[in-house]
């Protein structure tokens, strides 16, 4: 937008003054930095009012991105980046006496997603809007977001995530959007005039009450919806049940049960658990978005057959899957379509994306807890598993276990990810190898039935966020020497390879990094008193914990060169700084154990005066977006070295390349597709293939013992995880141990433990050599354009949705 840094100046002061009645000069930090996102929401308010007019009048085909998390990450520096004024507000705030950066840091981070699928969720919508598609969010209000993770003596502790503790102030409630979604009671059908009809009998009926986010593109002139909702109970409950009658018990409890369902988010995304109230979040925010497209849809006046041309809906993995049942419902209940055509229109409309293979977090619903809570769907489920049952035996005669490993209910349960199949036109996997691994192995059978509907969609990230934002003098650096053309268009980041030989560009690289490296060096001696040397290499891990990413690995080799060095403390290492974040699901003990032992690792290391600071562990507490944007820009190496197979793409390796990091990996995810771009020399790869590890696991061959009696190191490091040099009590360790000599070290962690002792040696050789580094790292940035999100968004618009950008101005 136009803005002068005395109309903004204008502005501010009377916003202030307005809302607080107070001048500059008295006003607290926390009312200056309200007064600034009032005033930015303002400014954006005019724009998403035409957007949404404007889809409505010309009848643009919309998508609705239905996903349970979205980590969206602080918005106010976002929305000052993508309306064009940052650098105006800074100034103009300066004048007044105000720092930008103060005020950016007071905004609470909502954090409403676990991990990789809902951040990728987040980039998603700024690519939606900034490429000017008509895409928006769908989700729940959760009032409780991710944990606060706190670590004491090394344990992490949860602690209750309050985002809202505050107003939130990008979400305007829409109290008048309200739908109702019903849950349990008993559905009978009954022959009416109209033909059949559920009739409902003690059901429990819920509002379902929307809040909107604005998703303001870069475009400047694109603003999306993000709508959230939240579980409310209706009013006229509030009567029933007893206000009046003085019966405030049952109606506290009542109450109480109602808005649990958008309390809190599950912190778990390693394995499915089955829980009601997971259920029941699922339906709830699935059938809210439905009810609410299908009344947009009515006031387009067109044909309900003509739905799919209108809409299309996006199911981010299987936790909106209920929707293939709730849109039937919709359209045969309340449209009153025949089955034929209701199914038609779902299909078409429907698509999804698989982002886990992992067997443990697969969704299966136990078939009772499903019908009790939402007996209606689960009717029309099992309608729709017995026409799939006939087509396929139609097909395979009598292949039954063709059959039952397709269909949906089997065995007690309701298989989400063959619901999503068979209910969707659109099945994608998040990476080459990943849908290659879906199309060959796990959903082997439904691709040999529906060849046509399964595609790739490698993930990506918007350099907006992880570049312009967490990295602003690179990014001017790259648009400066790579051209305007970058500007719209990341794929023309490769211009920057012309300076591979510029020793100025490669200098200014040098210092970029090491400004981002002090930033963290300040962090981590403010937050936990550790210095570190900016000069040593930045090696980080930050991801969630879990097994098969493989800390583990990590924290061996450093338990490896820790023991070198006490042995040889003059060896001629280049000084390395450790760094992981990660939070544990709450019940995953193994993951916590880890976390326990890498602090513990972290407290010996960093206190031994052996070591003369040439090693340094540092944990970052909390991590989420924020840390991962003070972090990201300052990684030299960018640990990404999972099981292969078992990372669908990741998405962390794709911002440590853009802020210039070397990757050292395995062939996993979407590591195979950066490595496919930078060549060779510009990656470290390391261990088993996914073809390996599969074999491996199918033919249950590894004997982890074959590996350690051939390696008096690993022996060391894992006689030390009991023998007092990490912890005092001799148990602490004890489900690392367990998941080595118990399960048999199912991640390969002892198998892959030599090649990546000495994948890390190179690293060191490679870092030695100054220039050589810098080099590397100017080719991981040009060839980092390549995944950004624009370019994901870009080919489910064309392959999935079928959608075009709209220019408002046309
Ligand atoms: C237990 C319920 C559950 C199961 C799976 C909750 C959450 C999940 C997610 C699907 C896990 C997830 O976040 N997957 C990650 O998705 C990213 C975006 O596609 C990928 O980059 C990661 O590789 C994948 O692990």
């Amino acid at each position: 937008m136009n803005l002068t840094k005395n109309q903004f100046k204008e502005d501010y002061v009377k916003r202030l003054t307005l809302t607080f009645a107070q001048t500059t000069t008295e006003a607290s930090l926390e009312h200056k930095y309200l007064a600034l996102g009032k005033l930015i929401r303002d400014y954006i308010s005019e724009s998403w009012a035409e957007t949404n007019n404007y889809y409505t009048k010309k009848k643009c085909k919309q998508i609705y991105y239905f996903s349970m998390e979205f980590l969206l990450g602080r918005l106010l520096n976002s929305y000052l980046l993508n309306l064009n004024i940052r650098d105006v507000v800074k100034d103009g705030l300066r004048d007044l006496g105000i720092d930008l950066d103060t005020l950016l840091e007071l905004e609470p981070d909502p954090a409403l997603g676990n991990g990789g699928l809902g951040r990728l969720a987040a980039c998603f919508m700024d690519s939606l809007a900034s490429l000017g598609f008509p895409g928006h969010g769908c989700g729940i209000r959760f009032k409780h977001g991710l944990f606060n993770q706190k670590i004491i003596n090394g344990y992490q502790k949860e602690l209750l995530n309050n985002w809202l503790k505050e107003d939130f102030l990008w979400e305007i409630k829409k109290p008048e959007k309200t739908v109702t979604v019903r849950f349990g009671g008993v559905v009978n059908l009954v022959n009416t005039p109209n033909g059949i009809e559920p009739v409902y009998s003690g059901c429990e009926e819920i509002d379902a009450v929307p809040y909107d986010i604005p998703i303001l593109g870069s475009n400047m002139e694109t603003v999306n919806t993000l709508r959230l909702f939240s579980a409310e109970l209706p009013e006229e409950e509030i009567d029933l049940n007893g206000l009046q009658k003085g019966d405030y018990q049952k109606f506290i409890d009542k109450k109480f049960a109602v808005e649990a369902i958008s309390q809190i988010l599950y912190p778990d995304d390693s394995s499915f658990q089955g829980k009601l109230l997971r259920l029941k979040q699922e339906y709830f925010f699935v059938s809210a978005g439905l009810q609410t497209i299908l009344k947009r849809y009515k006031k387009l006046k067109e044909s309900i057959h003509k739905f799919s041309d209108f809409v299309g809906i996006h199911i981010n993995d299987t936790h909106p899957a209920i929707a293939v049942g709730e849109l039937m419902r919709l359209l045969l209940d309340e449209e009153g379509l025949d089955w034929d055509s209701a199914w038609d229109i779902t299909v078409k409309t429907l698509a999804y994306t698989n982002h886990t293979i992992l067997a443990e977090a697969m969704e299966k619903w136990p078939y009772d807890m499903f019908k009790k809570t939402v007996p209606r769907i689960l009717m029309i489920i099992e309608e729709i598993d017995r026409r799939f049952c006939e087509e396929v035996s139609k097909k395979y005669e009598e292949d039954y276990s063709k059959i039952d490993s397709m269909r949906i209910i089997y065995n007690g349960e309701v298989r989400m990810a063959n619901l999503a199949i068979i209910g969707s036109h659109s099945i994608n996997g998040v990476a080459k190898i990943h849908t290659e691994i879906l199309k060959n192995r796990e959903l082997h059978d439904f691709y040999l039935l529906y060849p046509e509907r399964f595609n790739n969609k490698t993930n990506g990230i918007t350099h907006r966020r992880w570049l312009k934002n967490a990295n602003p003098e690179l990014y001017k650096l790259v648009i400066e020497k790579s051209g305007p053309e970058c500007l719209n268009d990341t794929n023309k980041f490769i211009n920057f390879l012309k300076y591979i030989n510029d020793d100025n560009v490669l200098q200014t690289l040098d210092k970029i990094k090491f400004k981002n490296k002090e930033k963290v060096v300040a962090f981590v001696k403010n937050k936990y008193n550790i210095d570190i040397n900016p000069f040593s290499i930045f090696d980080v891990q930050v991801k969630r914990l879990h097994g098969y990413k493989r800390q583990l690995l990590n924290v061996f080799n450093i338990i490896y060169l820790y023991n070198q060095l006490k042995q040889n403390p003059e060896l001629d290492i280049v000084p390395r700084t450790f760094f992981f974040g990660a939070k544990a699901a709450p019940s995953y003990y193994l993951a916590k154990n880890i976390i326990k032992l890498i602090n513990s690792v972290a407290n010996v290391i960093n206190n031994d005066p052996d070591i003369r600071n040439k090693i340094k562990v540092v944990f970052l507490e909390n991590y989420g977006v924020s840390i991962a944007e003070l972090i990201i820009p300052a990684g030299d190496v960018s640990e990404q070295i999972s099981t292969a197979s078992k990372e669908a793409s990741g998405t962390g390796n794709m911002k440590f390349m853009m802020n210039g990091a070397v990757t050292l990996a395995t062939l996993d995810g979407a590591n195979v597709e950066i490595y496919d771009e930078v060549g060779d020399n510009n990656i470290v790869i390391f261990g088993l293939t996914s073809q390996e590890v599969m074999d491996l696991e199918k033919n249950r061959t590894y004997n982890f013992r074959d590996i350690l009696n051939s390696n008096p190191d690993l022996q060391k490091i894992l006689t030390q995880l009991s023998d007092g040099t990490f912890s005092e009590n001799k148990e602490e360790f004890k489900d690392i141990l367990n998941h080595i000599y118990g399960e048999g070290d199912p991640y390969f962690v002892l198998k892959d433990f030599s090649a990546y002792v000495e994948a890390q040696n190179k690293i060191n050789t490679l870092y030695e050599n100054r220039r050589g580094w810098l080099q590397m790292c100017l080719v991981n940035i040009a060839h980092s354009g390549k995944f950004s999100s624009d370019n994901s968004i870009r080919k489910y618009a064309e392959d999935i949705w079928h959608i075009k950008e709209v220019k408002r101005g046309e």
